[in-house]
């Protein structure tokens, strides 16, 4: 992006095919161990927008190489969160362009002084371009909100007597134009009549508010100079129980490397050395997902540890990364999780919650994975970005399946499928894959939600972007997330999965409920005849606002949405023990969205409000959803109460 450029973002230039895409380094979760410290950077920032005409007062006048508050006013801004609804400024709650964010810090005298020690600044997302400097010296920029980037910051810090003060200012422009993911565009309204000189918006072409700022944690780390840099583990079931593991490592060629796998009560079931390496574990617990098994979520850890000969004597450096053993696979009509069909029966999700935005909350957290377990659901899709490290995290550990999506949605006008976008969506995928590729709870990948798949560039864009994909990760399936019409999706041959969005009674025939199933079971025989491919329908649902109540049901109300459901779960039995092999509600929760004629304060198609209460449908498809968790489990029925003390409490 041209740094400082108003809203409108410098060409690129054609993209040169055979350019180096791939990724430097790792991008590890930070953990403290023996050998690392974490300094969290969470809680109050100081904060200025640049509401200058052109947006670039911040550039010109170089508000980086001062403390902030000399630039001008300031406000307290709290990180993680969204910066759009924290103030009473109504001008901030909308502002499109750079915001500036700063912070100083104190760093641990051993941190600045000792040279053997590595130190990292972590961002874990800025939405979405972020330039960052470390004492006004230029020291980060990354393209893509939703994702975290992380520079080593150890020359900035060790340069001399105690330089122990840092002030970290990091510029963020939530812009989205045509090259960006997802895409926008920006419109100039010209018509002085109606507008002021200079008056453009933000034109987005999805159904979510484009929250912005710091909305997870940053974070200080260290690790010695020569360090694990990276782990990838895969695991097989076939013959023996293997975990596959290959570690890299920098900063020395001369090192030596250990490997433990330890099981949940801490016993060492397996070891190994070097770079990379099979581990037979005997007797395995696999990872199954909640309400498969009676032990749901198995997860060994695999303690690696370093010792390197750096010029400055031996360093060590251990990093613990939590495995779960399962295989994933997928054939004409099943989903299989270790051999066994898995029948996705969850939700899509947002981040999505009052004050915060999009900002981080452990609270709000735990009360989702609370409200997904009481509910019964195994799964979800991360509509439509990667969520924060922290939420999959949880999924390994409670056993909720996720179907991981990149911010690939509102691909929606031609324009948007050019080289420079396919370049860097492709990017954004390696990030996703390098991010989450050790997480057993993702299942699979989706590259887009609704792309206008129709489009002949459409067919090719999406074709390189699963095949790159693949490329990254052969060990999952790869999907789209599809709502155009069977018979002129140009993507859908490339992916393994079909998944479908359909809003009957909603969008079309308002009002009709009794045409549900007969156009639902139009939809599953086309797109099978055509594709031969197991489907999952990834949306499906009603708005609806809390409260309302009419009977017989009308749209909006409360009965109308739980009659939609039904209809729905009607047709989706006729063919679940088919080729259907999952049905993810829209939504799990209210959300924010820009607004509209067609919006009430948001998107109300939630089964519980923004504020996490349930709408009467949340009673029916937990209902639903623990009948089917009773018929699908292995290797024989648990009672619900049971499984939701074993899920509890191990
Ligand atoms: C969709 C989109 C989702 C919207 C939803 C709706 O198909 O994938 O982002 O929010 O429909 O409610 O219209």
């Amino acid at each position: 992006m041209a740094r400082g450029s108003a809203v409108a973002w410098a060409a690129l230039g054609p993209l040169l095919w055979g350019c180096a895409l791939g990724l430097q380094g790792g991008m590890l979760y930070p953990q403290e161990s023996p050998s690392r410290e974490c300094k969290e950077l969470d809680g109050l920032w100081s904060f200025r927008a640049d509401f200058s005409d052109n947006r670039r007062r911040g550039f010109e006048e170089q508000w980086y190489r001062r403390p902030l508050w000399e630039s001008g006013p300031t406000v307290d801004m709290p990180v993680p969160s969204s910066f759009n609804d924290i103030s009473q400024d109504w001008r901030l709650r909308h502002f499109v362009g750079w915001v500036w964010y700063e912070r100083e810090v104190i760093l641990p005298e051993r941190w600045t002084q000792d040279l053997r020690t590595r130190v990292v600044l972590r961002i874990g997302s800025a939405h979405s371009y972020a330039i960052v400097w470390v004492n006004g010296v230029d020291t980060l920029e990354h393209e893509g909100g939703y994702l975290p980037f992380e520079a080593d910051i150890s020359n900035l810090v060790q340069v001399g007597p105690l330089p122990s003060r840092l002030r970290i200012t990091i510029a963020i422009n939530n812009t989205l134009t045509p090259t960006t993911l997802p895409p926008g565009t920006i419109q100039y309204l010209t018509d002085t009549s109606k507008y002021p000189k200079g008056y453009f918006v933000q034109n987005t072409y999805f159904d979510f508010f484009n929250y912005a700022g710091l909305q997870r944690s940053v974070l200080l780390y260290t690790t010695p100079t020569t360090y694990i840099d990276d782990i990838t583990v895969t695991t097989s079931v076939e013959q023996d129980r293997l975990v596959n593991y290959q570690i890299s490592v920098k900063g020395s060629n001369l090192f030596k490397l250990e490997v433990r796998l330890l099981d949940a009560e801490n016993k060492v079931v397996a070891n190994g050395t070097g770079t990379q390496g099979q581990l037979k574990v005997p007797g395995v617990s696999l990872w199954w997902p909640y309400l498969m098994h009676e032990r749901p979520a198995y997860l060994y850890s695999l303690e690696v540890q370093l010792t390197a000969q750096t010029s400055l004597g031996p360093v060590s450096d251990f990093y613990t990364l939590p495995v779960g053993i399962r295989t994933v696979a997928v054939t004409k009509s099943q989903f299989l999780i270790n051999g066994k069909p898995f029948y996705f029966h969850g939700v899509n999700k947002h981040e999505d919650a009052d004050i915060r935005g999009k900002g981080f909350d452990w609270p709000l957290l735990v009360k989702d994975f609370n409200l997904l377990r009481w509910l019964g659901a195994n799964a979800f899709r991360t509509s439509h970005y990667p969520y924060a490290e922290e939420v999959m995290q949880m999924c390994d550990r409670y056993g909720i399946v996720v179907i991981d999506e990149c911010p690939g949605v509102g691909l929606a006008l031609p324009q948007f499928f050019n080289n420079v976008s396919l370049h860097h969506h492709m990017q954004v995928m390696e990030e996703v894959v390098r991010r989450d590729k050790n997480h057993p709870a993702v299942v699979m990948w989706s590259v887009a939600n609704e792309p206008a798949s129709h489009l002949e560039s459409a067919g090719y864009y999406l074709k390189m972007v699963i095949a790159h994909t693949k490329s990254l990760d052969p060990s999952r399936p790869v999907t789209f997330v599809s709502n155009s019409n069977y018979a002129a999706d140009k993507g859908a041959p490339y992916v393994d999965v079909i998944c479908l969005n359909s809003y009957y009674s909603w969008y079309h025939d308002y009002g009709h409920l009794e045409l549900i199933q007969l156009q639902l079971a139009t939809q599953f025989e086309n797109w099978y005849k055509k594709y031969q491919k197991p489907i999952i329908q990834s949306e499906y649902g009603a708005e609806t606002i809390a409260g309302f109540h009419q009977d017989p049901p009308l749209m909006f109300t409360e009965e109308y949405q739980k009659s939609l459901l039904e209809q729905y779960h009607l047709g989706l039995d006729q063919k679940r023990r088919k080729y259907v092999v999952g049905e993810l509600i829209w939504n799990f929760a209210d959300f924010m969205t820009e607004q509209s004629p067609t919006r009430v304060l948001g998107n109300k198609k939630g089964i519980f409000t923004r504020q996490r209460q349930p709408k009467s449908a949340a009673f029916l498809l937990r209902e639903r959803y623990w009948k089917i968790a009773n018929e699908t489990r292995y290797p024989h029925s648990v009672a619900k109460s049971q499984c939701l003390e074993n899920s509890l409490f191990t």
